[in-house]
């Protein structure tokens, strides 16, 4: 604790870094503190005179557009926090989240806008955050000027040089540690001139969970769990799977992180948005024939690369690793995603039924990659047509 103390004396220095604004100061006050300001004057910064609160949304919500034509300072608020989530049936999973989500609020902003970060931390343990965005230009992404411990707050200014769809995550050390527990999200930097008008946006972001379980004697388990134990036996499930969605006895419980099962690149889990079936049945994202739907996709990784692909449709256009700025590509099927990188495909809906997003490397349908679009409205002969119904195998996880 008393590291702890000392280093925060010594971030109430005026620091000024190697960012364009690069500023930081500590504040306890709502908005800018007479401190800042102080601090701004003397390092001849000038913000944009327009202010503005950033509209945060969580997964799969998207911000609405932005409208404005002028640049803003964007006032974000991020806090750690610490929250055991039901990750699978029977399985609990102590996230470490910004703004209690999983993954954190989706922040929009405009090229050109200064991203006014408020940065504080109320995870019990004492464990230290902050934020590295890969939206902001200058050492960390910002993270050395947003670090906190609990009951700290840090504000730093970041003007955004470039549009894109960007990751940020935690990058307090073990860095890989806090992005494999859920601290990441997506911060989207529209070009001057927006995107286009699209009918519906989701968020969707990739990541991995490492962990083990912990250990139950076999003398203290349930009744029902030792006949759970037997259902699931050699003898019984020979190659032992196909027993349906439920965790298995020994998967249930409290999954423990395990940096070595990170360091095996070995995930127990593989999710879209923060759990197991989080987009299936009731959690489908919902959209109609007709509409033109965009996924602003991201993958935190911290170690696979994502082959993202929608099954049942080709995306019209392709903005390849978040470039908002190039080109997009056109009509593609599948489109690589890499850790810590993003990509944002638009398709349009002509034919009613269930769409399915999947990573590609298709075992990890099996450790949760997988979630639905519904469309709804009415049959397209034109363009899907059949002698027969529908019909779905029995156990099929892609198409229901
Ligand atoms: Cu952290």
């Amino acid at each position: 604790m008393d590291n702890r103390h000392g280093s925060w004396h010594k971030t109430r220095q005026r620091y000024i870094g190697g960012s364009i604004l690069g500023l930081v100061t500590a504040v306890s006050l709502l908005g800018i503190s007479a401190r800042a300001e102080e601090n701004l004057k003397i390092a001849n910064v000038k913000l944009p005179k327009l202010r503005e609160q950033a509209v945060l949304t969580y997964a799969p919500a998207v911000p609405p557009p932005i409208q404005r034509k002028v640049p803003a300072v964007v006032e974000v608020h991020m806090d750690s926090t610490v929250k055991t989530v039901e990750i699978k049936p029977g399985v609990t999973y102590k996230y470490w989240t910004f703004n209690g989500d999983v993954p954190g609020p989706f922040i929009r902003v405009r090229v050109g806008d200064v991203l006014e970060v408020h940065n504080t931390n109320s995870d019990q343990s004492g464990m230290p955050h902050n934020i590295d965005f890969h939206a902001v230009t200058g050492p960390g992404g910002g993270a050395p000027v947003t670090t906190v411990v609990k009951g700290e707050e840090r504000v730093a200014w970041f003007k955004m040089l470039h549009s894109g769809l960007y990751v940020y995550h935690c990058a307090a050390p073990p860095v890989m540690d806090h992005i494999a527990n859920g601290m990441f999200g997506l911060i989207l930097v529209e070009p001057g001139k927006g995107l286009s008008k699209v009918d519906r946006e989701f968020y969707v972001m990739q990541s991995e969970v490492y962990g083990r379980f912990k250990e139950v004697p076999k003398e203290e388990k349930t009744a029902e769990a030792k006949v759970e134990d037997d259902f699931w036996s050699e003898e019984n499930t020979g190659d032992g799977h196909g027993h349906g969605e439920e965790a298995k006895p020994e998967e249930r419980g409290e999954l423990i992180f395990s940096h070595q099962e990170g360091l095996d690149e070995h995930p127990k889990y593989i999710f879209f948005n923060d759990k197991y079936g989080k987009h299936v049945g009731e959690g489908m994202l919902k959209a109609k024939v007709g509409e033109k739907v965009r996924i602003f996709f991201g993958n935190a990784g911290p170690n696979m690369i994502s082959s993202f692909h929608v099954i049942g449709e080709i995306y019209d256009n392709v903005y390849r690793e978040g470039d908002l700025v190039s080109k997009p590509g056109h009509s593609i099927q599948t489109t690589l995603v890499p850790a810590g990188g993003s990509t944002v495909v638009e398709f349009g809906l002509e034919v009613p039924g269930n769409y399915t997003l999947v990573d590609h490397a298709i075992f990890r349908v099996e450790k949760g990659a997988v979630g639905f679009l519904e469309a709804a409205g009415d049959p397209n002969p034109s363009v899907y047509v059949s002698d027969q119904d529908a019909a779905v195998c029995a156990g099929c996880k892609v198409h229901p």
